[in-house]
């Protein structure tokens, strides 16, 4: 694979989960040995610290957001951050911190797209959906609503400067799906989100959908942003998260989708969401998220084309 600039940036944001722990994350991340991982594998990587939140005291949002000035404050440093570091010719990692780290994230890469005259799509690996909006809401927890702030969502006006470029709705690609609130669910439905859920990896496989997903992206010329949320691993491979959903993606899936990602060379920018260390067993989901991101990055056991000539002499 091509070799790339890689920025690591920590994005400790906590009030957007209601259990605390995520704040750790960066740390376990760095522990885990992400930068040395992917250095290894001739990319240039360098460490950008953890970004701080701004002030947002003048945000206050209608219903129900729960430290929605505090989120607002992280959505504007982490807009910022993306947009800068992808502007500069890098390829950003941050790495979370709860999922209300994509409000700010996904925000600049969709402006430096926009930029760039080029669309933004986004390959969201979680189990839950997160388009609430603060009126949707079941929980109030920030972490449950930032595609629908990136897809421009009524309800969260105020957070950046009005006319920024959202995300189209049907160029985000959820994946790994299986738990949606109600109300959450007639608004993915309503504006055309395209949803691959725990049933469709089951019934296609998940190679079927990722090359559909690249070919999409591929066709019609996007940079793409990749946002694993830690709860799209099963828990039994990533016990390190707060919102644990059984049935998840399993080591074999997950890395095939790296690799898949890899071999496109599309991914422009990525966030590694949700890992908390305080639930993590001996640093085994920091670690198995290392793993998945040097997949991602040119990480194989064996060369391909060998591993294909074989399969060939077999037939
Ligand atoms: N849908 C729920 C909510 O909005 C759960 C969101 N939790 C997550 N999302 N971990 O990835 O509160
Ligand atoms: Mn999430
Ligand atoms: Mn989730
Ligand atoms: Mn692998």
């Amino acid at each position: 694979m091509e070799k790339r600039r890689i920025a690591l940036v920590g994005a400790p944001v906590a009030l957007g989960a209601s259990r605390p722990g995520c704040a750790m994350g960066p740390e376990a991340m760095r522990i885990a040995g992400l930068a040395e991982a992917l250095a290894e594998l001739g990319h240039e990587v360098s460490d950008h610290g953890d970004v701080a939140p701004m002030r947002a005291d003048d945000v206050s949002l209608e219903g129900h957001a729960r430290h929605a000035a505090h989120i607002a404050g992280w959505a504007r440093a982490l807009d910022e951050a993306a947009y800068g570091l992808l502007k500069d010719g890098r390829l950003p990692i941050f790495m979370g911190g709860d999922h209300a780290l994509a409000m700010g994230t996904v925000s600049g890469a969709a402006r430096h797209a926009h930029e760039q005259g080029r669309p933004l799509c986004v390959l969201w690996l979680d189990a839950h959906a997160d388009f609430n909006t603060p009126t949707t809401s079941e929980s109030g927890n920030m972490h449950g609503m930032p595609v629908a702030f990136y897809c421009g969502e009524a309800g969260f006006e105020g957070i950046l400067p009005a006319g920024r470029p959202t995300v189209a709705p049907r160029n985000v690609f959820m994946v790994g799906i299986r738990s949606v609130d109600a109300r959450e669910r007639e608004l993915i439905a309503a504006r055309g989100v395209r949803v691959f859920d725990m049933r469709a990896i089951d019934e296609f496989g998940v190679a079927a959908i990722v090359r559909r997903i690249l070919a999409e992206v591929e066709r019609i010329g996007a940079m793409l942003h990749v946002s694993l949320d830690v709860d799209f691993l099963d828990p039994t491979i990533a016990p390190g998260v707060g919102t644990a959903v059984g049935g998840g993606a399993n080591l074999r899936e997950a890395h095939l989708i790296m690799e898949m990602l890899c071999e496109s060379g599309l991914t422009s920018s990525m966030d590694i969401a949700e890992l908390n260390p305080y639930l993590d067993e001996r640093g085994r989901s920091a670690r198995l998220l290392a793993d998945l991101a040097a997949s991602l990055f040119g990480r194989q056991v064996l060369d391909k084309v060998s591993t294909l000539a074989t399969v060939k002499g077999l037939q």
